[in-house]
């Protein structure tokens, strides 16, 4: 045993999404999922186990952490406890690389960084496999986060056959457009939004079917490197996921105005033959799906209406590494 690992675990962004779990304890999604890693936003994490710790500390971009945050932390490295019998507190220093004036954050990419961390400092050695098991448990999208470019989440049959495996290294002139959209309202989570939509959307059936076709179509796709099969499936199961929440009881939605102008800048750059297809998750920022080589291209039309720091290109990302 190490007691101490550290790690490195880049965002990805689902082009099939993750939208719902059939499981809330285990994190098993109601369908497979598809994402592409990037490499624009990343997070680093250290764990370190020791006899001489009272309790577990959590650092985040080196401040302190409150008794809530460090408790989800907890519960999560209990896990690595109980599996490698480690009795012993930790300390968790965790840095969320994000480009400048972004306010993105990640789960994915934290809980991914943390499983690789503890995975060392345990002495476990879990192949990617199971630590993406072991993601899972900590956030559903984390569980992709673990492989580097395309990578598939498997929905499973059970909580042993729930896990990723990379489809594609994505190296072939993919790439994204970020665009970041400031929202006055309060967020509310994917985890709460998935649970209220499953519970009160009508949609939601046919958006479990839907995805069942997107995702084998989606892989179909990539294997045949047809780009603009990938980006088409890409946007409708992105606005098939928004439809189940403006169905849901109530209803609400995570668009503000910029996004939708992002979303018809995009179909506009389409008709004049640029390749480019919108997504977005839970908020208000629209992320484009393109060729690598043309998102300078792309940024500058954008320009014309955010300002260039909201705006981030970036290629697809690796899967973890260890530090
Ligand atoms: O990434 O409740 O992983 O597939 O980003 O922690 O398991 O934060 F658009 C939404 C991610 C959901 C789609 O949910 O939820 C996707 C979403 P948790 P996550």
């Amino acid at each position: 045993m190490n007691n101490r690992g550290k790690a490195r675990a880049y965002g990805n962004i689902a082009l099939i999404k993750y939208w719902g779990k059939r499981d809330e304890k285990l994190i098993l999604p109601m369908n497979s999922s598809l994402s592409l890693t990037i490499e624009c936003f990343y997070t680093e994490t250290e764990v370190i186990f020791s006899d001489s710790f009272n309790e577990d500390y959590f650092y985040l971009n080196g401040k302190l952490q409150d008794k809530l945050s460090t408790r989800k932390i907890s519960d999560f490295i209990d896990l690595f406890r109980k599996a490698a019998n480690i009795n012993m507190k930790a300390t968790v220093k965790s840095t969320n690389f994000v480009p400048t004036a972004a306010g993105l954050a990640s789960s994915a990419s934290g809980f991914a960084a943390l499983a690789a961390a503890c995975n060392v400092a345990s002495g476990l050695n879990l192949d990617h496999r199971e630590l993406s098991m072991y993601a899972r448990q900590g956030s559903g999208s984390a569980t992709r986060s673990i492989y580097g470019g395309f990578v598939e989440w498997k929905r499973g049959t059970n909580e042993k056959d729930s896990y990723a495996i990379p489809i594609d290294d994505a190296k072939w002139d993919i790439g994204m457009v970020i665009v970041i959209i400031n929202s006055k309202e309060k967020k509310i989570s994917s985890r709460e939004g998935m649970r209220h939509t499953v519970l009160t959307s009508p949609f939601y059936k046919a958006w479990v079917e839907s995805c069942e076709r997107d995702i084998e179509e989606a892989k179909l796709a990539i294997k045949n490197r047809d780009f603009e099969s990938l980006g088409l499936i890409t946007e409708r199961n992105g606005l098939m996921m928004h439809a189940t929440m403006l169905g849901a009881s109530p209803p609400f939605c995570y668009w503000e105005p910029d996004s939708v102008l992002a979303m018809k800048l995009v179909r506009e750059l389409r008709k004049e033959g640029i390749t480019c297809y919108f997504t977005m998750d839970a908020g208000p920022n629209v992320k484009i799906l393109c060729r690598l080589s043309e998102s300078d291209k792309i940024k500058n039309r954008l320009k014309e209406f955010f300002r260039e720091e909201k705006i981030i290109i970036t290629g697809p990302g690796p899967g973890i590494v260890l530090l």
